[in-house]
């Protein structure tokens, strides 16, 4: 792919040349719209321009368009959810998901806003997890961290209190919205490598936020293979991998880019890990520039690849299989869930 190096326009109107980065120039991500209830052509909710999703039928954003009305309803705590599908059955639920399924085994499919009424979410909702307080209400516990980026020399893991991990969070928000840290975590001054809850099963190291999400989109519960939490400052980085489930990765707080990769064609191209514990892991490193990229890996650029930045409420379907590599972008502190599922069939690839 033919690519110019972009710039950035500083407040004195000079532009800065900036190196290529593998997110520049990839496909967006097909959107639905939650809030607008159509495929987001039109939508006024993001300043992404939305693409048209490309072969999901009529039928199919219908029944989505039920769910959704559904989602909306249960989560204002309006009816019963029995009372609210006089239409489609539960089942019909399952088979929207299971369509998009069909629909997208190659391809991403970003639901926005699908989940912004948890009340986790929901900034007004006394269980938030927007601010600080459900965070700092937490027992206290040990907690496993990973310090870095798991693919770098450096990485090791790390067992700390809950609370001085909580702390640290706060304050790695602050220091990057430059705020004064009020009260220095002991985690803080012996970490440059951002610390990352990674991977945790959250009913089990959080019972107590549990209450504060469900499952998203009418999850079949019998097709759920883990429930993970994911919490970090603004700063970590996942490196490229693949899982052999799909996906329902939800953003709760703070926002993310994640790039996605269709290598299904080429896969000796991602250079995968020769740690046999890390097979599904490729050992290129997707925030350098795109030139040592192609340099590590020739015709790299050349897959396709697509881009997207999810925000709190937003869903992002990964299909099993697909390669993604998933960053922080802003100054707030991250929080994610990933629904693992698997409906049916053995998966090209296992961990
Ligand atoms: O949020 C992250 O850092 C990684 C999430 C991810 O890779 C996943 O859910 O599979």
């Amino acid at each position: 792919m033919a690519t110019a190096a972009p710039g950035v326009r500083l407040a004195c109107g000079r532009v800065v040349r900036q190196w290529e980065r593998i997110w520049h120039h990839a496909l967006p991500v097909p959107t639905i719209c939650f809030p607008c209830g159509d495929n987001g052509a039109h939508c006024s909710h993001s300043s992404d321009p939305r693409p048209h999703i490309n072969g999901m039928d009529e039928r199919l954003l219908d029944t989505m368009r039920s769910a959704m009305q559904q989602e909306l309803e249960h989560a204002r705590g309006d009816k019963a959810p029995a009372a609210t599908a006089p239409e489609k059955g539960w089942e019909d639920y399952h088979g929207w998901l299971r369509a998009i399924v069909k629909h997208h085994a190659a391809s991403p499919l970003l639901l926005r806003g699908a989940v912004q009424r948890w009340p986790c979410v929901d900034p007004t909702h006394p269980k938030t997890w927007q601010g600080h307080e459900r965070w700092l209400q937490l027992q206290d516990r040990d907690v496993a961290l990973e310090a870095g980026v798991y693919t770098d020399s450096g990485f090791s893991m790390k067992s700390a209190r809950l609370k001085d991990f909580v702390s640290y969070v706060i304050e790695s928000e602050q220091q990057s919205a430059q705020f004064p840290a009020s009260s220095p975590s002991p985690l803080a001054a012996s970490d440059d490598a951002p610390l990352y809850l990674a991977q945790q099963d959250v009913d089990s190291l959080f019972p107590e936020l549990c209450e504060d999400f469900r499952l998203p989109l009418h999850l079949d519960p019998t097709s759920l293979t883990q429930k993970l939490i994911w919490i970090g400052p603004s700063s970590v980085v996942t490196p490229l991998h693949r899982d052999p489930s799909h996906n329902l990765f939800c953003q709760v707080r703070g926002t993310k880019r994640i790039v996605l990769v269709d290598a299904s064609r080429r896969e000796p191209r991602l250079l995968p890990s020769l740690d046999p514990r890390r097979r599904n892991t490729s050992t290129l490193d997707l925030t350098a520039p795109t030139r040592e990229i192609e340099e590590q890996s020739p015709g790299f650029c050349e897959l396709p690849r697509f881009s997207t930045i999810v925000c709190p409420g937003d869903v992002l379907f990964i299909p099993r299989d697909m390669w993604h590599f998933v960053e922080g972008v802003d100054a707030e502190f991250v929080v994610s869930l990933s629904f693992m599922f698997d409906y049916t069939g053995p998966s090209r690839f296992r961990r």
